[in-house]
């Protein structure tokens, strides 16, 4: 009698909690306002102006109210091209309670690249710093309907933060939010395959992903009152927006904004402020494990240094270690589409359990967690490695207009597929030790392939390329190009299409290295396979 392939799915080993699924985002971080009013909230490393929660909370009201009058709406998009900032964070709190969508740049951007999400995600709104207006002066102006807003006191042609933040709040009306459906957040993301995509992120989805970490009796990641959490990754990615700006605001701890990473200024803001926790990424741990200044600097009050984005391998883990042997060291692990985060390092929780250097944490509370074999399908059991799929409440409502990429990612049972390669161990820890999808990864940012390959095919001597990840020691992996000269074109350098691509891309998707070859090696179905150039560069065959 043939019976069903058992399947194995992974819990936490932590209990459910009960999540909140009537509170809009906003709501939800300020829930404790009454009690913590007092408490700094935000600091600006640079300045060091402190804001407390109270602050926060009706700054970003009037900011509300100013977006309001510049014709922000329940289910309108605003754009935010900001470095890190407290005019971030009252952008964001002001968009969610109007029941407003928020999409997030980098803005160091270039302006086709900011050019091309205004128009896909629909944005009307775009707020910056004066020093890149510029990069969205002439995208206003020939999309009519989109206002500029800068910060401080504006811009020639912008609106001002400042008269945002000095707006009448008095009559500001709570938008009608549907928890379940709206969407709060649309950072971009390419998936598993293809080109940046809107990540739609709901209310409820955001509110079940916080939860999942900081709730409960004994939270994954014990974020307390007390603690002083360094901000220097940026908030325009879900990594820093998720898990340092709204798991700290809901926690309750404060935090201490950095604009920009420079080794030796983040150690001095740690002695300053007594930092207790540091989210970071590899590249940064790097910095640390290489720098000496560490030891010029008191960095005792950091108690726990969180990685995530990108690999941290045990070897890594353990030199930082010995530089900081009070604090506890481990990682997450995200992405964008899983909203965002699918696992945590159980040594975070309140009541810790031991973990293995170099696993990125157990899956978090209130989701289910399974590994598949990518040919089968079939539910890989432990120590396995295979397809990472997740599923719960926080995950992606989808990606904006696109049934199709959401199909592909999402199944009919509800599992989203990662396109990572992963396994669960005897301690239900999570190894990831390969990618299927074509993602690189620049020092934790996101470079889809495709969107290089489309701008070097358009090339009149480029008749056909791929490009793929190159293992990178200080920046996890580069983007490297295999490139066809069209007939004829052989004179092209690799120089010139090095340039070429550089302008027209922020510094991280640059290309590090172009090999010239006579074919890209495809499948009959076309799809160029990716695995073989990945061969060849770790073999050093090209
Ligand atoms: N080890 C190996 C890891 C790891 C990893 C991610 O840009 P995205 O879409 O998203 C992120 C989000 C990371 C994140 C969010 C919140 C959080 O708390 C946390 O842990 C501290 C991390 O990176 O890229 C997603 C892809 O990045 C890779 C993996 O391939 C994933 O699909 N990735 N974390 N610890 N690889």
């Amino acid at each position: 009698m043939g019976s069903l392939p058992e399947q194995t799915i992974f819990r936490s080993t932590l209990p459910d909690i009960t999540i909140p699924d009537h509170l809009p985002l906003h709501d939800y971080v300020f829930e404790r306002l009454a009690e913590r009013r007092d408490r700094a909230c935000i600091i600006d490393g640079a300045t060091g102006r402190t804001l407390t929660v109270g602050d926060v909370y009706s700054l970003s009201r009037r900011v509300a109210a100013g977006l309001y009058s510049l014709g922000v709406r329940h289910g309108s998009t605003v754009m935010l091209l900001l470095p890190n900032s407290v005019e971030f964070a009252l952008a964001f709190l002001a968009s969610s309670r109007l029941g407003a969508v928020t999409t997030t740049a980098n803005p160091l951007h270039t302006p086709p690249e900011i050019a091309k999400q205004v128009v896909a995600s629909g944005a009307t709104l775009i707020v910056t710093e004066p020093a890149f207006v510029a990069k969205v002066r002439d995208l206003a102006l020939a999309l009519t309907g989109i206002t500029v807003v800068a910060t401080g006191d504006g811009a020639e042609g912008c609106e001002s933060f400042s008269d945002l933040q000095a707006a009448d709040d008095s009559s500001l009306l709570e938008a009608p939010i549907d928890v379940v459906n709206d969407v709060v957040a649309l950072p971009y993301s390419s998936g598993t395959t293809g080109l940046p995509k809107g990540v739609m992120l709901s209310h409820h989805g955001l509110v079940t992903s916080v939860a999942q970490l900081v709730d409960g009796d004994n939270p994954n990641l014990n974020f307390r009152e007390d603690d002083v959490v360094l901000c220097v990754l940026p908030m325009f990615h879900v990594y820093s927006l998720h898990s340092i700006l709204l798991c700290g605001m809901r926690a309750g701890s404060t935090l201490v904004i950095m604009k920009r990473f420079e080794t030796a200024k983040m150690l001095e803001l740690v002695e300053r402020h007594g930092i207790t926790i540091a989210p970071l990424v590899p590249p940064i741990v790097v910095e640390m494990a290489k720098t000496d200044a560490m030891d010029h600097h008191d960095l005792s009050s950091v108690r726990m240094v969180i990685s995530g984005a990108a690999p941290m391998g045990k070897e890594l883990q353990d030199i930082v270690h010995a530089k900081l042997p009070r604090a506890v060291l481990g990682q997450g692990y995200g992405m964008t589409e899983a909203g965002p985060v699918l696992s945590m390092c159980m040594a975070f929780a309140k009541e810790p359990s031991p973990v293995k250097s170099g696993a990125c944490g157990t899956v978090v509370r209130n989701a289910e967690l399974k590994i598949v074999d990518p040919e089968t399908g079939l539910c890989l059991r432990r120590n396995q490695p295979g397809e990472i799929c997740i599923r719960g409440r926080q995950i992606m409502k989808g990606y904006l207009n696109n049934p199709d990429a959401t199909a592909e990612t999402i199944d009919k049972d509800g599992w989203l597929h990662t396109g990572d390669v992963g396994y669960v161990d005897d301690d239900d820890e999570i190894f990831i030790v390969d990618r299927l999808k074509e993602l690189i990864k620049y020092k934790g940012f996101q470079v889809a392939p495709a969107e290089l390959e489309a701008m070097l095919i358009a090339h009149a001597s480029i008749a056909d390329a791929a490009v793929v990840p190159m293992k990178d020691d200080a920046s996890g992996e580069i983007p490297v190009a295999f490139v066809v000269a069209s007939e004829g074109a052989d004179g092209i350098t690799e120089d010139e299409i090095k340039q070429y691509v550089a302008k027209q891309v922020v510094f991280y998707k640059r290309l590090h290295k172009v090999f010239f070859v006579s074919s890209i090696p495809k499948a009959p179905s076309g799809k160029i396979l990716r695995k073989d150039l990945r061969a060849k560069l770790a073999t050093g065959s090209y």
